[in-house]
C-alpha cells in the first residue's frame, strides 16, 4: 500500500548518487542502441583459444578511445533468465527470486526507460527474430512504453538455416534490421536481442571460422564457435551502422545477459581457465560484459564494480536525464558515489572487498576466508543487499509505482500501442 510506498521512496532517494559531471549529457540527444549479447560472460573478452582471439571485433571495441569498458560488471539474474537482465536494464527493478516479473507482472505499472525518455522526445523499439510472445514479451513491452516491437513476423524467417532454436540467427538478424531501424523517428531507444550464442551453442560447421575447445563437454567446446559467429554479426551490424552514419550520433550499449557455462560445467571450466574452478571462482565467472561507446566520450577501462541493475540510472545520465526522482535500486556506474555492492537474487553478492557466496565471507582479491576484522562490514554488505532486495521484490509484487508518479513523468497507456506488422 501507499506508506511501503513512503519507505521505497525514502530508500531509492537515500541511495540514490549524484551524475558525474565529467560524463552527463555526455550523449545527449544521441540514439540508443543497446546490444544484448546472449549468454556472453565476460571472460570470453581478450580469451584465445589455442592461441587465436574468439571475439576479436568486442575485444578491439574494448580498447577504442570513446569506449567505457566495464570489467567488473555482474549479471542478477536468476531463474527469468534475459527477462530478469532486460526487467532490471528498463527499470532498475531486480527480477523475482522465483519465475520470471516478464510473465507474472507484466501488467503492473513501471515507469521503465522507454517511457522516461518518451518524455524526453524519444522513439522506443525492440528488434528480435523470436515470437513476440516469448516471455510475454508484446505484453509487458506497453507496460514499459515501447513505441515499437519487431519480433518475428517483420522478418523473413522462411529459410532454416538461418534459424537457431530462440528465432532468426545474428547475421541475417541484423541485416534484416537495418531498414526497420533506418524507418524510425531520431532520436531512438532501441534494443537488439541476439540468439545465435544460446545454449547448446550448436551451429552449422559451415558458419564456423573458428575451432572448439577440446574439454569433451561438448557444451564448453561448441561455446566458443558461436560466441564467434554473435562477434562476427555484431562487427557486420557496426560496419553498416557507420555507412549509413547512424554511427557518428549513437551511444551503443553492450551487455551480456546472464550466464553462459553453468555450474555443471566446473570440470571443463577449469581446462578453459586454467585454475579450479572454487565457489569463489565461480562468483568471479559470473561477470558478463558492458561496453558502452559513443562518439566524443572519455573511454577507458572502469573498474567499478556494479551489476545489470545500475544499467538505467547510468545510461540516462549518459543522455543528461537525472534520475533523482525515479524509483530505482540501482546507482549511476560513473558517480563518485555509486555503491559498488553488487547484490544477486540469491542472496549473495560481490564488492571490491568482500564476496558473500553460499552465507561464506571471502576476501574479494584473494578468495581467501574473510579476515575476522572484516565481519563487520561483511555483515553490513548482508543486511544493506537483503534490504534492497526485499524493498524490490515490494514494489513488483505489490505494484506499488501504481501509488508514485515521479515529477514531469507521463503515466504510460498500456492500450495505446499495438506491435501487430501494418499491412502498408
Ligand atoms: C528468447 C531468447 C532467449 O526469446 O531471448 O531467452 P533465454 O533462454 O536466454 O532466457
Ligand atoms: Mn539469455
Amino acid at each position: 500500500n501507499s506508506d511501503d510506498m513512503t519507505e521505497v521512496i525514502n530508500y531509492t532517494k537515500s541511495n540514490y548518487a549524484e551524475p558525474n559531471e565529467k560524463y552527463f549529457g555526455a550523449a545527449e540527444g544521441m540514439n540508443v542502441i543497446y546490444i544484448h549479447l546472449e549468454s556472453f560472460q565476460n571472460f570470453l573478452i581478450d580469451y584465445k583459444l589455442n592461441g587465436e582471439e574468439v571475439t576479436p571485433f568486442l575485444n578491439s571495441l574494448t580498447k577504442d578511445p570513446n569506449t567505457l569498458y566495464f570489467d567488473n560488471f555482474f549479471h542478477q539474474t536468476a531463474q527469468g533468465k534475459t527477462s530478469d537482465a532486460e526487467f532490471m536494464l528498463e527499470n532498475s527493478l531486480f527480477g523475482l527470486p522465483q519465475g520470471s516479473a516478464f510473465i507474472t507482472k507484466g501488467q503492473n505499472t513501471y515507469q521503465a526507460a522507454p517511457a522516461i525518455l518518451s518524455d524526453n522526445g524519444y522513439t522506443s523499439a525492440v528488434f528480435h527474430g523470436n515470437s513476440g510472445t516469448f516471455w510475454n514479451r508484446n505484453e509487458i513491452y506497453k507496460s514499459f512504453g515501447y513505441d515499437h516491437f519487431f519480433d518475428a513476423s517483420y522478418y523473413d524467417t522462411s529459410s532454416e538455416k538461418d534459424m537457431a532454436e530462440y528465432g532468426l540467427m545474428d547475421k541475417p538478424f541484423f541485416e534484416q534490421s537495418l531498414p526497420l531501424l533506418e524507418s524510425l523517428q531520431q532520436p531512438f531507444y532501441t534494443k537488439f536481442i541476439t540468439v545465435a550464442h544460446h545454449y547448446p551453442y550448436k551451429i552449422d560447421q559451415e558458419l564456423t571460422t573458428i575451432g572448439k575447445a577440446n574439454t569433451g563437454d561438448a557444451s564448453v567446446d561448441d561455446y566458443f564457435q558461436t560466441a564467434r559467429y554473435a562477434d562476427e554479426a555484431i562487427e557486420e551490424f557496426i560496419t553498416k551502422l557507420k555507412e549509413s552514419g547512424l554511427y557518428d550520433n549513437t551511444m551503443l550499449v553492450f551487455y551480456g545477459d546472464h550466464y553462459g557455462i553453468s555450474e555443471n560445467h566446473n570440470r571443463a571450466m577449469e581446462i578453459i581457465m586454467g585454475k579450479e574452478i572454487t565457489p569463489y571462482e565461480s562468483a568471479n565467472l559470473q561477470r558478463v560484459p558492458l561496453i558502452i561507446h559513443a562518439p566524443g566520450i572519455e573511454g577507458g577501462v572502469n573498474h567499478s564494480y556494479g551489476g545489470q541493475i545500475d544499467l538505467l540510472p547510468t545510461v540516462l545520465h549518459l543522455l543528461g536525464v537525472d534520475t533523482k526522482n525515479y524509483v530505482q535500486f540501482g546507482t549511476d556506474l560513473l558517480s563518485e558515489e555509486h555503491n559498488e555492492v553488487v547484490a544477486f537474487r540469491n542472496d549473495d553478492f560481490v564488492s571490491p572487498t568482500i564476496f558473500s557466496i553460499g552465507g561464506k565471507y571471502y576476501d574479494a582479491t584473494t578468495g581467501l576466508p574473510l579476515d575476522d576484522s572484516q565481519l563487520e562490514k561483511a555483515e553490513e554488505y548482508k543486511e544493506e543487499v537483503d534490504y534492497k532486495l526485499q524493498l524490490s521484490d515490494k514494489v513488483v509484487n505489490g505494484d506499488l509505482l501504481r501509488f508514485y508518479t515521479p515529477a514531469d513523468f507521463t503515466p504510460v497507456n498500456p492500450s495505446q500501442f499495438n506491435y501487430n506488422k501494418k499491412v502498408l
